[in-house]
């Protein structure tokens, strides 16, 4: 299997951090959704990064889907009732955050500045703030382990999302206003999964 897409996504990284610790072996290749734009399309026509090219040549994307295919399983959710619904929750919100943080770096990076909408930027931090929050108060309430050994798709999720937003639009990703996120980011950011999937 081939995971192709940039480590700069936190929906390319967050499937290969995953992979990683399924134990399923692929290779990644690291093109770009954006400066390789036409060898992407020859890969995949519709340009969407995380894609994952299966041995027989079947193109497959999106992150959430790619997981449930490599993972049928679902070793990487507790199984569970409520321990599996929190998980669900919290790995939505980071989902949530990712999605806001790449809408605010489009509306900045690939909109003429003087085409910005300022309601609709204002919006999406609205929504960004709120997903970091609700996440801050999840994790101070009930810390999540930090153990490699049980790391699931909603830790990886949550650390993948703070850093990437912390890396493209850190006014938006304040560790002091998200203190229990921001130290719990920090410690995944430094397990060997990580540090062997960096996000540039
Ligand atoms: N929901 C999708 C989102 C993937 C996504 O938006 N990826 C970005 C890169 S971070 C991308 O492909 N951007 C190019 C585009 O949408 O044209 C997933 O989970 O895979």
């Amino acid at each position: 299997m081939k995971l192709i897409g940039m480590l700069d996504s936190p929906y390319v990284r967050r499937v290969a951090i995953a992979m990683k610790v399924l134990k399923v072996g692929f290779v990644h290749e690291s093109v770009s959704v954006f400066s390789s734009y036409e060898q992407f399309r020859q890969i995949n026509p519709v340009v969407k990064a995380p894609t994952l090219v299966l041995v027989d040549g079947l193109v497959l994307m999106d992150s959430s889907l790619l997981l449930s295919f490599v993972d049928p399983e679902g070793r990487l959710w507790p199984s569970n009732g409520a321990a599996r619904a929190r998980a669900f929750r919290l790995a939505g919100l980071a989902l949530a955050a990712c999605e806001k943080a790449v809408q605010v770096v489009y509306e900045h990076n690939l909109r003429p500045a003087e085409k910005l909408h300022e309601p609709w930027l204002q919006r999406v931090h609205g929504q960004l703030a709120a997903a970091w929050s609700e996440l801050e108060r999840e994790l101070s309430r009930q810390p999540l382990s930090t153990d490699e050994a049980k790391l699931g798709q909603a830790e990886i999720c949550i650390a993948v999302a703070w850093s990437f937003a912390r890396m493209m639009v850190p006014a938006l990703a304040q560790p002091d206003a998200y203190p229990a996120l921001a130290n719990f980011a920090q410690t995944l950011e430094q397990l060997p999964v990580f540090v062997q999937t960096p996000a540039l």
